[in-house]
């Protein structure tokens, strides 16, 4: 059956890792060096702000000035959205702005995003470029020690959700791209998309995820491999 329906693509750190960034789960991850407990949660901000700032401002510091460039996986998405004559949404668990410099539009940040930062106390999001510190005020409602990262940490709300859902509802597509399937709501994706959406589930990864058994069809290889080939079947053979 020829597929030219909406399509809706996940993707995780794993597409972002032959661009220069490491993932989190892997040997050399991110959480090999930090515990979540300690970077990644309301409370670690509320306990030790400066900690979880120094965590972000490496992080922020290294894809502002570390010359992290788009990989040939970010580039085929942004040619599919371009291409596919239905809605393409790319949803995206990373916080790094490689889809966005690969052209990609259709795009959510459901953890947020590394280059914005968020005042705990009004909620004015701004782009941020620098390193924050629990003494900046914010430039809104001038209150200090609330200026912290624009991201999801564990036990709050992901971004979009509302959106997301009613995509998935309506698309034949759904691809999980670069990620290992261990955090939710993001890893229940694919049952909605196969279960209520009935739609066509594919894998794409260095290895099985978590979730390898849900999805109908499993490619695994580098995404700078796999996804410009899977994307150049899509839009030959409407797969
Ligand atoms: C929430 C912060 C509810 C930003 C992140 C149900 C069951 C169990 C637990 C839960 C549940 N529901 C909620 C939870 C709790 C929790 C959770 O899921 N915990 C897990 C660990 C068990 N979820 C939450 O807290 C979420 N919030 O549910 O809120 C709620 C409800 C009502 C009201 C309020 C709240 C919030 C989750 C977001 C947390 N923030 N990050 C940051 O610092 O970056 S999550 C973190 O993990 C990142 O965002 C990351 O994107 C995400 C997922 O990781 P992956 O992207 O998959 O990366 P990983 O390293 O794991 O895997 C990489 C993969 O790539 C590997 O498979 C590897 O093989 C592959 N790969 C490597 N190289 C390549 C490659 N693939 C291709 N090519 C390569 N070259």
């Amino acid at each position: 059956m020829a597929n030219t329906g909406p399509i809706v693509i996940l993707t995780g750190a794993g597409i972002s890792r032959e661009s220069g960034l490491h993932t989190f789960r892997d040997s050399d991850g991110i959480w090999a060096q930090h515990r979540i407990e300690d970077v990644a949660t309301p409370e670690a901000f509320a306990r030790n702000p400066r900690a979880v700032h120094t965590f972000y401002n490496t992080r922020r510091r290294q894809l502002v000035t570390g010359n992290i460039r788009p990989n040939a996986a970010h580039e085929a998405l942004a040619r599919l959205e371009r291409a596919w004559p239905e809605p393409v949404l790319l949803v995206t668990q990373n916080i790094d702005d490689l889809h966005e410099k690969a052209g990609s539009r259709a795009l959510i940040h459901m953890h947020g995003e590394l280059r914005k930062a968020r005042c705990a106390h009004c909620g004015h999001v701004q782009v941020e470029d620098g390193d924050l510190g629990v003494e900046q005020p914010c430039p809104v409602c001038t209150r200090t020690g609330g200026m912290r990262p624009h991201v999801v940490w564990f036990g709050e709300m992901p971004l979009g959700m509302d959106e997301i859902a009613e995509a998935i509802d309506r698309c034949t597509l759904f691809v999980s791209i670069g990620t290992s399937g261990n955090v939710y709501p993001a890893a229940g994706f694919v049952q909605e998309a196969r279960y209520r959406a009935r739609a066509h589930t594919v894998e794409l990864n260095l290895e099985p995820s978590a979730g390898e058994s849900l999805f109908a069809e499993k490619i695994y290889g580098p995404a700078t491999q796999v996804v410009p080939a899977f994307v150049e079947r899509l839009l030959t053979q409407r797969l």
